[in-house]
């Protein structure tokens, strides 16, 4: 895989925070032409830009709109990466099934396609729930796909509380022993994971194939 030049990781990290979708597209499509790897421009490039934006945002020095517009960018650029991730992907047999989705009144979805995309093309059946998803259509769609694992993302201290109500939908239901359920996103950590009783946290989209690779027990 080539490296990324320092000229290309500032001017696309400069069109995500501008919010300029159309130039961070045609940057993505230049860092992909000379060979870079696709997570790399994610968890190098897109994932600091957002996060520096979040700063931004939390102390009042940008407002929604540009909020938006560099959530927009940073969708753009992320989807033509997902794209190519899933072209090198090899189609192998499927290790298993993920249903996931982020939870109830929570639109991020970002990186929860970024999670869903990097299992596919390690060879997960993937079924994605969207986002906005209430803790009844996990419980009903893990069911009906006899899912292996579930998984949640919430990127936000007030919607993860959901996670907590999904994983307690699932044990007073009596289904909690046939799942594995994993939480990440941006306002989740292992001692939450611990605190909810959830089978495991991944920081990030390889670590999250990684989990998902180990509890169910692939090398
Ligand atoms: C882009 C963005 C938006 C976009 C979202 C666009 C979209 N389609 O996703 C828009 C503009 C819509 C938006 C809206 C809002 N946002 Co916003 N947003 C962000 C921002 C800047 C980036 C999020 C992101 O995409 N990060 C990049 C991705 C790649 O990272 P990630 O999601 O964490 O995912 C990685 C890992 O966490 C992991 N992962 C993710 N999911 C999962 C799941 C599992 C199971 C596993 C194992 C791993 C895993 O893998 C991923 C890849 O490595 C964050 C700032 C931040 N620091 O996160 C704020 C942020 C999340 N938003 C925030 C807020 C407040 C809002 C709004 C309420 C604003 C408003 N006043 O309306 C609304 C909420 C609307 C709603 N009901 O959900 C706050 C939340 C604060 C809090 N309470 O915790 C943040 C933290 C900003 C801040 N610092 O204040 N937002």
């Amino acid at each position: 895989m080539a490296e990324i030049t320092e000229q290309l990781r500032a001017e696309l990290s400069e069109a995500l925070r501008q919010g300029d979708a159309d130039k961070a597209e045609a940057l993505t499509r230049q860092a992909l032409d000379g060979g870079a790897d696709p997570l790399e421009v994610i968890q190098g490039i897109i994932v600091p830009a957002l996060t520096e934006v979040g700063q931004l945002f939390q102390e009042f020095k940008i407002f929604l709109p540009e909020l938006m517009l560099a959530g927009e960018a940073a969708k753009r650029a992320t989807a033509i990466l997902e794209e190519a991730i899933a072209a090198s992907g090899q189609a192998s047999a499927s290790l298993g099934t993920v249903v996931i989705g982020t939870v109830e009144n929570d639109v991020h979805d970002i990186g929860k396609n970024i999670v869903s995309t990097l299992l596919s093309s390690h060879g997960f059946k993937v079924v994605d729930l969207g986002r906005d998803v209430a803790p009844s259509a996990f419980l009903d769609a893990a069911l009906k796909e006899q899912a292996d694992i579930v998984a949640m993302s919430s990127l936000m201290t007030t919607t993860r509380p959901s996670q907590r109500s999904t994983i307690n939908l699932f044990k007073e239901v009596g289904e909690r022993e046939k799942f594995k359920i994993i939480v990440g996103g941006g306002s989740v950590n292992q001692q939450w994971a611990d605190e909810i009783g959830a089978d495991g946290y991944a920081a990030d989209a390889a670590a999250a194939v990684e989990l998902c690779k180990s509890l169910i027990q692939v090398s």
